[in-house]
């Protein structure tokens, strides 16, 4: 079954959900917009009277650091006003089942919560992390879509069920400005968690590496593969002849970091056995030995990060890991959607 079709299309709203709303069918709209972004960082305030007069609303269904930090800097760089809230915590518990007869705990509906922050804001932001018990809902972005519906303004993705565009897009942005070679090899390992986590900063990931001048490599325990649409790169395309090739699959862990110029770690959980743990195998660690494999590989991780876990300390906290530029690239990549969203382009 493709989740992907027809679902998602149909809400046309101005929107920031994946790559795709970015680059639209422009092949040279990454590079327009990775030259946007390079220009920000190097002058953050060169933009600081775009958002005048205009306010930014953030919802968290999901705790956040990095998210809520960088998105709210970034709106301010531009002379953005935000406001955020935390659903269930400094506002009402929210319902997202549409539908559903509301006699349980949730106190209002995210339909009306969108519709009101809507009123008050000129662009708003969602996290809503996946249930990872249905995977139709999740694929199908059932509460992200419907909050875009009713939120009636242009939209922003703060990490969804599939997908995390923002962090994909800094992770761009730091492959870009470190990369020594034109078309670096850029591995994504799984590695071992405690929880089960979501695909969407994997899926994400991939999908904005495969739009990218990169050669692609994942790896990860049998069991643990993605979606084939992400895998494929064919997730959300609607034009079926704009041939993308896709990821390539590794399944030997050091055979896959042989000659890597970027190593990036993530744990997820099953998509097929959605949502299950099949496996804490600790021999998929990133640790100082498999990073003598590859080509003087930079350590990648979005962070939170579980140390000695998915990487080790030793490792992490090496010159070549550059969580930091990462994570310091997320106030550029939100900066350079919201610049784009205030200028009427996304
Ligand atoms: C989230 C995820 O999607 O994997 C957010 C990453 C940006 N990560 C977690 O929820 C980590 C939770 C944990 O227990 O480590």
């Amino acid at each position: 079954m493709d989740f992907f079709s027809n679902q998602l299309r149909i809400n046309h709203m101005r929107r920031f959900t994946s790559v795709h709303d970015l680059v639209g069918t422009d092949q040279h709209g990454l590079q327009s917009a990775l030259s946007d972004a390079v220009a920000l960082k190097k002058d953050p305030w060169s933009m600081s009277t775009l958002g005048t007069r205009k306010t930014l609303g953030l919802l968290f269904m999901n705790p956040s650091l990095r998210t809520r930090m960088s998105t709210h800097k970034a709106a301010s760089l531009l002379g953005m006003d935000t406001m955020i809230l935390n659903a269930g915590s400094d506002s009402w518990t929210l319902e997202t089942r549409d539908g559903v007869i509301m006699d349980g705990a949730a106190t209002e509906h995210i339909k009306d919560a969108a519709a009101v922050m809507g009123e008050y804001c000129d662009i708003l932001g969602l996290r809503t992390f996946a249930g990872l018990t249905d995977r139709n809902a999740d694929y199908e972005e059932r509460v992200l879509e419907l909050f875009v519906r009713y939120a009636g303004v242009p939209f922003i993705s703060l990490e969804s069920a599939t997908r995390h565009p923002l962090q994909s897009f800094a992770d761009l942005i730091t492959i870009e400005t470190l990369k020594t070679v034109k078309r670096p090899r850029v591995v994504l390992t799984w590695a071992p968690h405690p929880k089960a986590l979501p695909q969407a900063v994997a899926n994400s990931f991939v999908e904005w590496m495969l739009a990218a001048d990169v050669d692609l490599v994942v790896t990860h325990p049998q069991g643990y593969e993605l979606a084939p649409s992400f895998m494929q790169g064919s997730a959300f395309a609607d034009d079926s002849s704009a041939a993308v090739q896709g990821a390539t699959l590794v399944y030997d862990q050091n055979a896959a970091f042989e000659g890597a110029d970027f190593v990036y770690a993530k744990n997820w959980s099953n998509y097929n056995d959605y949502g299950a743990i099949t496996s804490k195998d600790m021999g998929w660690t990133v640790n100082a030995g498999k990073m003598a494999l590859t080509n003087n590989a930079r350590f990648m991780h979005c962070l939170p990060v579980r140390r000695n876990m998915i990487v080790t300390d030793e490792v992490i906290d090496s010159p070549q890991s550059v969580i930091l530029e990462q994570a310091a690239n997320r106030v550029v990549s939100a900066q350079t959607v919201l610049m784009r969203m205030l200028q009427g382009l996304v």
